[in-house]
């Protein structure tokens, strides 16, 4: 069976981007592939976190992967920092990355830009999520449309690698939705809805009450010509909710489209919000009950019994192959 990998920073409460980017397509190919999810808490950290809200956070994201739809009988479920292989051999795809096509990632362009005191981490970060990737032989990640340059990087650190120590690592493919892969944010249809997001209203999150979430739509950035109409150039936020409640409803843009055809805004607005509060009630009621209950841990543990067996085996063997240690 081919596998799956993926993972998701603990950065902040899921939103309908990662929903509708990532998650949805979790649930639906843990039928398929082998899969392997992880909160990649190493990564958060590559921007300075409270710790108090990171250990929140990381509990949260589990808790929102399982209400969601993720079978822990199916997939396993892991927190990268409790497997240690992930940071030896992201020190391994540093060695191998070189500094010049890190410098061209548009996300780490995009996060140290203007900020001052950017740390390391921040360059170096595409190399631990190839790390993260290779460690469980991935044949396909699935992410949104943001990470196609990581997992582009990633296929050439592993065809680097392998040329140079023998065909150790599967390079894997990209798979990317076809609707939703960027969901903009509410407040800016040009931007990606991002979780860290400091504008509360640009982003809908996971646990938005059916009165924020009404709230939010409600107040999307439009545009002026009142027809509700598909075309990401000229009506990117009319766009943007049309995408929204498609990927939601699992209807084609071009019906919902139709089905808003000779409304106003008010009422296209209203329809959104409704899908979008229907699809997500059920995924709340189960994250509430997972939360409290001792069950999440129980999943972590084994997830990470079952991850660190298959990443520590794949590390022994680039270990091997780069002549580290002293088992040549
Ligand atoms: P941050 O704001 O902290 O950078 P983020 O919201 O971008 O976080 P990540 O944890 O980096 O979220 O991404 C998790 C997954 O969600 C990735 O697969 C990513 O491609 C996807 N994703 C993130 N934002 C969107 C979006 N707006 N539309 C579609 N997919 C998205
Ligand atoms: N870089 C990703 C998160 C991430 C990831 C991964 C995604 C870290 N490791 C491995 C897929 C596979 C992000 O910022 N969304």
């Amino acid at each position: 069976m081919k596998k799956i990998f993926s993972g998701v920073q603990p950065t902040g409460i899921i939103t309908l981007g990662n929903y509708i980017g990532a998650f949805r397509q979790f649930t639906e190919l843990q039928h398929d592939y082998e899969c392997v999810f992880c909160i990649v808490d190493q990564h958060a950290i590559t921007v300075q976190q409270d710790p108090a809200e990171l250990s929140k956070a990381i509990r949260s994201l589990a808790a929102m992967y399982i209400a969601c739809g993720i079978d822990p009988e199916k997939a396993i479920l892991f927190i990268q920092s409790e497997v240690p292989a992930h940071a030896q051999a992201g020190w391994i795809m540093q060695c191998i990355a070189y500094i010049g096509e890190l410098e061209r990632m548009t996300q780490f362009k995009d996060k140290s830009d203007g900020t001052e005191g950017v740390s390391s981490a921040l360059l170096t970060y595409p190399p631990l999520m190839a790390a993260d990737i290779l460690l469980y032989n991935t044949d396909i990640v699935p992410v949104g449309d943001d990470q196609k340059q990581h997992l582009e990087l990633t296929r050439d650190l592993a065809e680097r690698f392998n040329s140079r120590y023998g065909k150790v690592l599967t390079v894997p493919e990209v798979r990317i939705p076809k609707n939703g892969a960027r969901i903009k944010s509410l407040q800016d249809p040009l931007k990606k809805m991002s979780k860290s997001d400091p504008n509360k209203r640009a982003t809908i999150t996971l646990l938005d009450t059916p009165k924020e979430i009404e709230k939010k739509v409600k107040s999307a950035v439009t545009d002026s010509d009142g027809v509700v109409r598909f075309d990401t150039e000229n009506k990117p936020g009319v766009s943007n909710l049309l995408t929204i409640e498609a990927s939601l409803t699992n209807a084609s843009i071009e019906d919902v489209a139709a089905k808003y055809d000779g409304l106003g805004y008010g009422a296209f607005k209203t329809g959104v919000a409704e899908a979008i509060i229907g699809h997500l009630a059920p995924i709340q009621e189960n994250y509430h009950t997972l939360l409290e209950s001792p069950t999440l841990d129980q999943i972590l543990d084994q997830g990470r019994d079952q991850a660190n067996t298959i990443a520590s085996a794949t590390l022994r063997k680039m270990e091997d192959a780069m002549g580290l240690g002293r088992r040549r």
